[in-house]
């Protein structure tokens, strides 16, 4: 497909299934969490995914697709804040351009990115902040996501240091703000962009043009976005048309209000006792979501079930991935793969049982990381307001039958 002529076929894609999901069964499908009944569409470049809004899309990843280590691109979630993503990128054209405190100002394009710079990979998670928020109670404000905010691919572009190195930084250098391509749709609005400090660059943020071994998917960023491995994915601006270094932060309406917890201990606060500060949500906690069976699956009474998904941290590594089918009485250890993919990305488990008894089942997951880190029961969830960083025991229920 023409990536130019994306939102025109977007816009009679989403027209179309806006009106089907009305009257058509074969386009209503279960919130991985909470088990509603949900709308899926098909945009273009991708399978049917959840709906939560079309304009911007938000679409998410149904929970089934979790049983492999890397995420296809056309399953691979989506989330926009403004409704006017642009409609049009041209290749040939597109350059993304370095200023602020620089030595020399630059405007690579992305033939360049592709030839002029050392080529690397890294295969990491990309989570969303907000991921499996509608499993907090009380509700906590934002889009109730199930557990798929979240894919694993394998990203291929340049670092972000060689790029900076390239443009030679000032001495009073400090933050490093990324602005996506989109604009604000209202004047209240602000464009989506995001900050670094200086300090969080290591040589594994990278600017990828690539997901998977292809051109990345339009709505995951064509041309190109920041990879910054282990951090929630706000920061993850998509396509990315500026690079700007600076010596102040700078209060951006993303880095203040979004995307930020309680700035505690505990990260934690009550609907009548909010937090007075706050601080930006960062690392990824350790946590597993369960890929097959999926709620409402009937499994047969004494023949072995496989059950499957992904676990990962913020890097430090996956050690176990326990099991439990009493409520969380016992566990056991499930099947972990070799890990070959690296420490950002999400390893996948199994686990085999054979069902003795008829009715509901509950199967539960829990990753442990390699500093002990642990996924908590629900009565030990921390609340916030904003919903974020949720890391809950993950289960389903299916029927033995
Ligand atoms: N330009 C731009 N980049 C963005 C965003 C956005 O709205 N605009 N949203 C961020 C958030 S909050 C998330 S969760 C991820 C979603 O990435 P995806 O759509 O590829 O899944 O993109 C991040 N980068
Ligand atoms: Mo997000």
């Amino acid at each position: 497909m023409e990536r130019r002529d994306f939102f025109k076929k977007a816009a009679v894609v989403a027209g179309a299934a806006a009106v089907g999901s009305s009257t058509a069964e074969a386009n209503l499908t279960h919130q991985p969490i909470d088990n509603r009944k949900v709308s899926t569409v098909a945009f273009p470049e991708k399978r049917p995914l959840i709906m939560y809004s079309d304009r911007p899309p938000l679409l998410e990843t149904p929970r089934e697709v979790f049983t492999s280590a890397l995420t296809p691109n056309d399953q691979f979630f989506v989330r926009w804040h403004m409704p006017d993503i642009p409609t049009h990128i041209d290749p040939d054209t597109f350059t993304i351009s370095v200023n602020g405190l620089v030595e020399k100002e630059l405007k690579i394009s992305l033939n360049e990115l592709k030839t002029k710079f050392e080529q690397v990979e890294v295969t990491a998670v990309l989570q969303c902040g907000g991921n499996s928020r509608s499993a907090f109670t009380p509700i906590a404000g934002g889009i109730q996501w199930g557990s798929g905010a979240m894919g694993c691919a394998t990203w291929k572009g340049v670092r972000l240091s060689d790029i900076l190195d390239h443009a030679g930084l000032k001495r009073d250098a400090e933050w490093i703000g990324f602005n996506g391509s989109e604009k604000a749709a209202y004047y209240e609005t602000p464009n989506f962009v995001r900050e670094l400090h200086l300090d969080e660059l290591d040589d594994h943020v990278i600017l990828a043009y690539e997901m998977n071994g292809e051109d990345l998917p339009y709505l995951n960023g064509y041309p190109l976005r920041l990879i910054i491995p282990g951090t929630y994915s706000d920061s993850w601006v998509k396509m990315l048309s500026n690079i700007t270094v600076t010596n102040k932060y700078k209060h951006l309406f993303f880095m203040d209000v979004a995307y930020r917890v309680p700035d505690n201990k505990c990260e934690c606060e009550t609907p009548q006792k909010k937090a007075p500060k706050t601080k930006p949500i960062r690392k990824m906690n350790v946590k597993s979501v369960i890929g097959y069976p999926t709620n409402g699956a009937k499994i047969n009474n004494k023949s072995a079930v496989v059950v499957r998904g992904v676990a990962w941290d913020d890097g430090h590594g996956i050690q176990d991935v326990m099991i439990s089918l009493d409520g969380g009485k016992t566990w056991d250890k499930a099947l972990l793969d070799d890990g070959k993919l690296g420490r950002y990305a999400y390893r996948t488990f199994r686990y085999t049982f054979k069902p003795l008894e008829f009715g509901e089942k509950t199967i539960m997951a829990k990753a442990i990381n390699k500093i002990g880190q642990e996924q908590p029961f629900d009565k030990e969830i921390k609340w916030n307001h904003g919903g974020y960083k949720y890391n809950g025991i993950d289960k389903v229920t299916v029927e033995v039958v």
